[in-house]
């Protein structure tokens, strides 16, 4: 298992957590005891082990780290859980195995979708770009959308729902590779905000007519130049604020955009998927049948053991992951992907 061995200090570093052994105990009355399959790592990490947080979600030095997984059960002390079930929670831990409460699991239905799609395009990433873009976003045919962190799990998705809802999809990413699988995807253009020489001028050219959803995947300078092309009535996502991993613990320091929200009366709304929760299934079943009719792509980026969480996490605020960062353990030889 990993625990937090210290807050980190401005980016995050593979020394922040340590990896110690211990014996896999026994579940507890009406408890399952499961192995993981898949372990996810997300951005949303980065904020739980910031000192500064201090808030009770917070991990503490020598907790073990917290992160969703896919796991199988081998051991049930409840009654409506057997050995070899299935279950998705966001509650596993960085370990391999983990002793849950079977209230806070989803029971994984293989029909639905392959197991790691659980965490991924039918799990806590896909299902916060349909409620963002749906629920907050509320596209209008023709209206354009702009998505930062594109090509990533959630960028994915919001993008092909974007083109489903009849918008016009404008994606921004550091490569023009993950630009080439964005357009793949169907968006309609792509921004690469590294070799951008004035990020704003090049968004305005790919957003000729302004922006009506800037679904904000990023903050810092993408959103910089997202704020001076908004068009009248635009709604504003903050879903993400990856672009400030280095520097979580000090104040957002930058311009302002009263006056462009002011002229265009835009509505800027932060966003959290678990005020969405009545919303899951609908959105679950939706994404599962776009999939299975061949109609929503996806890419998953797996490594390979337990002892590649640390790394596997820090790709992501280092921009190294293609689509969907996950971690797959032995025990998902075999499974459909
Ligand atoms: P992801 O996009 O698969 O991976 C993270 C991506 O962030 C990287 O691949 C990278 O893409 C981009 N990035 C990293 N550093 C950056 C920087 N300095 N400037 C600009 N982009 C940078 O991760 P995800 O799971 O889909 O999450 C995407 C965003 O959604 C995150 O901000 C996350 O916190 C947010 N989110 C929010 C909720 C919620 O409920 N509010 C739920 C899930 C996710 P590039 O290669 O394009 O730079
Ligand atoms: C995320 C970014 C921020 C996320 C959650 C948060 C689930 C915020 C969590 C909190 O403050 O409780 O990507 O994903």
């Amino acid at each position: 298992m990993w625990v937090l061995a210290s807050y980190p200090d401005g980016m995050p570093v593979e020394s922040n957590w340590r990896l110690e052994q211990s014996e896999i105990e026994s579940p507890g009355d009406r408890q399952i005891l499961a192995r993981a399959l898949y372990l996810s790592v997300d951005p949303y990490m980065r904020g739980r082990i910031s000192a500064k947080r201090g808030y009770a979600k917070g991990v503490e030095i020598g907790d073990v780290m917290i992160g969703g997984g896919v796991a199988e059960v081998v051991e049930s002390r409840h009654p409506k859980w057997n050995a070899g079930d299935l279950i998705e929670t966001f509650g596993f831990g960085w370990q391999e195995y983990s002793i849950l409460d079977p209230e806070t699991v989803t029971r994984v239905d293989p029909n639905i979708g392959p197991p790691h799609a659980w965490l991924s395009y039918i799990g806590m990433p896909g299902i916060t770009a349909w409620c963002a873009l749906n629920n907050i976003g509320k596209p209008v045919e023709g209206d354009t959308v702009l998505i930062s962190a594109a090509s990533g799990a959630v960028g994915q998705v919001a993008g092909q729902l974007a083109k489903v809802a009849g918008c016009r999809a404008v994606a921004v990413a550091s490569t023009d590779t993950k630009l080439d699988w964005c357009r793949n995807l169907g968006y309609d253009i792509g921004v690469n905000y590294r070799s951008a020489s004035d990020l704003t001028k090049e968004i305005a050219k790919a957003c000729p007519d302004g922006i009506d959803i800037f679904f904000d995947n990023t903050a810092g300078p993408i959103h910089d130049a997202a704020m001076q092309n908004l068009a009248l009535g635009a709604r504003v996502i903050i879903c993400g604020t990856i672009s400030l991993a280095d520097k979580f613990e000090a104040p957002d320091i930058g311009e302002r955009f009263l006056r462009q929200i002011l002229v265009n009366r835009a509505q800027v709304s932060g966003f959290l998927v678990f005020d969405h929760l009545s919303h899951y299934d609908t959105a679950r079943r939706e994404l599962a049948d776009l999939a299975n009719n061949g109609k929503l792509q996806f890419k998953t980026d797996f490594m390979d053991g337990i002892e590649s969480m640390p790394a596997a996490f820090l790709k992501l605020l280092h921009s190294e992951n293609m689509g969907k960062q996950l971690v797959r353990t032995e025990f998902a030889k075999g499974l459909r992907e």
